[in-house]
Parts: C-alpha cells; structure tokens; sequence
C-alpha cells in the first residue's frame, strides 16, 4: 500500500502517476497551442473559456516567449489601447503613458506571470520541456490533424529518439518569429503549398495592423497567431509594442472555436 512506501518511493511513484495521467488525457483533445508566448497563452484562455480541452506545449522551462526580455532588456512593454480589454480580462496592470492616448506602459514580470495564469485557470494545460518537431496529417482530404512532441532535452541532446503523438482537432502555431510549424509543414507537406518567407524590417505600426489582419487559418487543422504570422505573410516586425500578440490570440481563438462548432 502506498502509505508503507518510503518518501522517495512515492516521489517517483507520484510523479509518476499524475504525469501518465495528464499525458493519456491530453493524448486527444481539441486545440495544440505550440509556444506559451503571449500569442498562445491569450489564445488558450479564450479557447478554455469555451470549453474546448486546449493544450499548450512549450519547448522551454518558463512561459512568456518574448515578454520577459521586454525592451532591449529593460523590463517594460508597451500595448496599445485597442487591446486595453484584453488586459483587463487577465487582469494585467497597466499605466496610460502621460500626454498619449493611445499607449499603455506594462511590466514583463507580471505581464507573462498573469497571461499564464490567465490561461491555467481558464481551464487550459500548459506543459512546459515539450518540444513540437512535426505534425500529424491525414489525407483526402489532407488536413493536419496534431502533432508530434519531443523533450526539449532530447531534441538538445541530438539523441535520435522517436516522439509521441497528441491528436487534436487544430493546431495554432504560436511560435514567434520563426513560425516553426509552418517551416515544417512547409518542407515535410508539400501538398499544402506553404512557403515561409520570414518577416520584414520593422515598421511597428503597419506590423501591428497586419498581423492581427492575417491571423487566421493556413490549412485545414491548422491555424497561426503571433510572430509567427509576420513570418509566414512577411510582414514587418514592431519590436516591444504587445497589442498585436494579444489581439491576435484572442482572433485565432474565435477562428479556431467557430470552426470547431462543425468538426
Ligand atoms: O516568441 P514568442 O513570444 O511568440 P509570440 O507569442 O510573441 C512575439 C513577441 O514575444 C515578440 C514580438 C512582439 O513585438 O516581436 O517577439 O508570437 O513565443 C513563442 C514561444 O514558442 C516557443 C518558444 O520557446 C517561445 O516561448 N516555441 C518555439 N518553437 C517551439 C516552441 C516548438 N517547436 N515547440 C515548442 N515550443
């Protein structure tokens, strides 16, 4: 029984237990978000908010993708107000610049702790150490249908391991600026024709406008949100200036969830 076991039994043996727990659950669900930058986390918690099962694979051991080194590392970002409900919804503290009425200055920390936390409560599974190296794909007709996973550690170990499979009704690239499952999808499907021509030089304001404009789905199962939309439709970078990513997650939300209403 397991009140006999030694303390370091039942470490292993829990750990153990709960893990294989989550994993057999998240093995099928609705949505993949890959990446917890500020894109996918604000695109989790609109999406759990709905009731759909969303699982967010980060590669690294933190969540926050760009956030956290805010402005050339000084640990301020800007948003512009068009984003201002968002903020409000996770509850982010923001102070409206003096004499400008249309940027608010945040802090990195609170900013990427509150987006997270924003999301996990809303009821999504973020699992941090994943790394994402490919998609599943079905065909006639041909639609990606989840990916492939990978420890972070394995993949930096060059150790030739195979992954494990996560089915899932979409999948939103929510990786930054190298739109990583676009890239793959690009070179490993042909059939869907995706080029990825990475982004333009900045020009915040128009990087701004575009990428929220472009958010949306890139094939059947397969949606992109973030950076990675500035990759794949080139369009100019806008450097610490947030609004985009966020009101970027929450369109590919929508997206995602008025197209599963028919799956
Ligand atoms: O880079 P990231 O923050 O993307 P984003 O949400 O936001 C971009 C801004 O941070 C900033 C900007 C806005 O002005 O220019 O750069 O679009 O977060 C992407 C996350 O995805 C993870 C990566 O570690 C990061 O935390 N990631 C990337 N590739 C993979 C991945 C992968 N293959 N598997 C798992 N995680």
């Amino acid at each position: 029984m397991p009140d006999d076991l030694p303390l370091e039994s039942k470490i292993t043996r829990y750990i153990f237990e709960y893990a294989a727990r989550d994993w057999a659950s998240i093995s099928s669900t609705d949505v993949v978000i890959v990446g917890a930058g500020p894109a996918g986390m604000t695109a989790a918690r609109y999406l759990a908010e709905k009731g759909l099962r969303v699982v967010v694979f980060e590669r690294r051991l933190s969540f926050g993708g760009g956030i956290g080194g805010g402005g050339m590392l000084l640990h301020k970002l800007l948003v512009h107000r068009s984003a201002e409900q968002i903020l409000k919804d996770f509850k982010i503290n923001y102070t409206p610049v003096e004499g400008d009425e249309e940027l608010f200055v945040v802090d990195t920390a609170e900013f990427m702790a509150k987006l997270a936390a924003g999301a996990i409560e809303a009821g999504a599974k973020v699992v941090l150490g994943v790394h994402v190296d490919d998609v599943i794909i079905r065909t006639n007709p041909l639609r990606v249908t989840g990916v492939a996973v990978q420890w972070s550690a394995v993949i930096m170990a060059g150790l030739h391991v195979d992954p494990l499979f996560v089915y899932s009704k979409a999948v939103i690239d929510a990786t930054g600026h190298d739109a990583e499952i676009l890239s793959i999808v690009s070179r490993k499907v042909p059939g869907f024709n995706i080029v990825v021509p990475g982004e333009m030089s900045a020009y915040a304001e128009e990087g701004e406008r575009l990428v929220v404009e472009k958010t949306g789905r890139v094939v059947p199962g397969l949606y992109v949100a973030g950076m990675a939309v500035g990759a794949y439709h080139q369009t100019p970078r806008m450097g610490p200036i947030f609004s985009s990513m966020l009101l970027s997650g929450k369109k590919v939300a929508e997206i995602v969830a008025k197209d599963l209403e028919s799956v």
